[in-house]
C-alpha cells in the first residue's frame, strides 16, 4: 500500500509534469482518476473548492498544484532530488516560464487544431474556469505566431543540451527536463503535427526519449472511494510546514490562527476558506472541517494564489 494518492488524469499535462518527477525518484504512487470536467464531488469535499488537477493527498493532508506537489514530493523523498546539480532555487523558479509562457504556446498550437472537435461540454466548462470565451476563431488566427513561440520555447531546450548532457542539468534528471517535457509531450499527443515545430531541433528528439524512458515509478490505480476514505483515518500533519522552508512574509504570519480565504490568481479562482495553520514563502496551509472526513489540512503555493481574511 502507498501512501501517495495523486487526483489526476492520464490526458492532463501537469499531471504528467507529476508522473516524471515520481518516475525520477521511483516511487509507488496510485492513481485517483477524476473527471476531466466539473462537477467533481469527490474532490472538491478534499480541497474545499480547488477544482484543478493534479492534486495530491497524503492522508488528511491534501497539496493542490504541481509546483507544490513537486515541492513537497521532494521534501518528503529527498533522494534522487529533482535538482541533481543543486539547482532547487532556479529549477523551481523556471515553473513560471515551464507552466505559463511555454504551456500557452503548447495550448496554443494544439487548440487551433483540434477546436472544433471538443464537445460542448468541454468548452462550456473551460469557459468557466477561465472566465473568457473559447475563442476557437481567435485560436486559429494566433497559431502561426503561437507556433514560433513554442519553437522558441523548444530551442531554448536544445540548446541547454548542446554540449551533449543527457539531462537538461547534466547526467541526472530533475524537475527541469520534466518542466520542458511535458509542454511538449502535451502538443506532441494532442495535435501530432506540431512535433515538426521541434523535433529537428538537435539532441532534442534524443532527450525526448531519454524522459519518456525515466517512466512513472510503480503507479497502482485507485477509486475516489478509497481516497476518500483515507483522509477520514488520518489526521492531519501537526507540522504541516516542512523544516527549512523559508518563513512567510510579515502579513502572512499575521493571519496565521486566523479564518482565511485562498484562492487562485490566474484561473479556477474557486475560494478556498478555513482557518491559516501554516504558511511559509512556498506555501500556504488551511485547516478545514468537513462534515464526511472530518479535520483536511489544504496546501496550496504562495506564488499564484492570494490571502485574504474572512468575510
Ligand atoms: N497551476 C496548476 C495548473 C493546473 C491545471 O491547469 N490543470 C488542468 C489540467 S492539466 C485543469 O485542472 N483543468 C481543468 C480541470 O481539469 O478541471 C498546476 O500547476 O497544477
Amino acid at each position: 500500500m502507498t501512501d501517495l494518492l495523486l487526483h489526476q488524469y492520464d490526458s492532463s499535462p501537469f499531471s504528467e509534469k507529476v508522473r516524471v518527477c515520481l518516475g525520477i525518484k521511483g516511487l509507488a504512487w496510485a492513481a485517483v482518476d477524476q473527471p476531466v470536467v466539473m462537477p467533481k464531488p469527490e474532490l472538491v469535499p478534499l480541497t474545499g473548492g480547488y477544482r484543478k488537477i493534479p492534486v495530491l493527498q497524503v492522508g488528511a493532508d491534501v497539496y493542490c498544484d504541481s509546483v507544490l506537489i513537486v515541492r513537497e514530493l521532494e521534501a518528503r523523498h529527498p533522494a534522487p532530488s529533482l535538482f541533481p546539480s543543486g539547482s532547487g532555487g532556479i529549477a523551481s523558479a523556471l515553473s513560471e516560464w515551464t507552466d505559463r509562457s511555454f504551456f500557452q504556446a503548447a495550448v496554443a498550437v494544439i487548440f487551433a487544431h483540434v477546436g472544433e472537435t471538443i464537445g460542448e461540454e468541454f468548452i462550456k466548462d473551460r469557459e468557466k474556469l477561465s472566465g473568457a470565451p473559447f475563442d476557437i476563431a481567435g485560436m486559429k488566427a494566433a497559431f502561426p505566431h503561437m507556433a514560433t513561440q513554442l519553437r522558441s520555447h523548444a530551442a531554448n531546450v536544445a540548446q541547454q543540451l548542446a554540449d551533449g548532457r543527457a539531462f537538461l542539468e547534466g547526467e541526472k534528471p530533475g524537475l527541469a527536463d520534466a518542466n520542458a517535457f511535458y509542454n511538449l509531450w502535451f502538443a506532441g499527443s494532442f495535435y501530432p503535427p506540431s512535433k515538426a515545430l521541434f523535433e529537428d531541433l538537435p539532441g532534442l528528439s534524443d532527450w525526448y526519449a531519454r524522459v519518456v524512458a525515466i517512466g512513472h515509478g510503480q503507479r497502482r490505480e485507485a477509486s475516489r472511494a478509497e481516497a476518500l476514505d483515507a483522509a477520514r483515518k488520518a489526521e492531519p500533519l501537526a507540522a504541516p510546514v516542512p523544516a527549512g522552508e523559508a518563513a512567510a512574509a510579515p502579513g502572512d504570519a499575521a493571519l496565521v490562527g486566523q479564518k482565511v480565504a485562498i484562492a487562485a490568481t490566474d484561473y479556477g479562482r474557486d475560494p478556498i476558506t478555513g482557518t491559516l495553520v501554516g504558511a511559509s514563502a512556498h506555501r500556504l496551509v488551511l485547516r478545514r472541517e468537513d462534515a464526511d472526513l472530518g479535520a483536511i489540512q489544504v496546501h496550496v503555493p504562495r506564488l499564484g494564489f492570494a490571502l485574504m481574511p474572512a468575510a
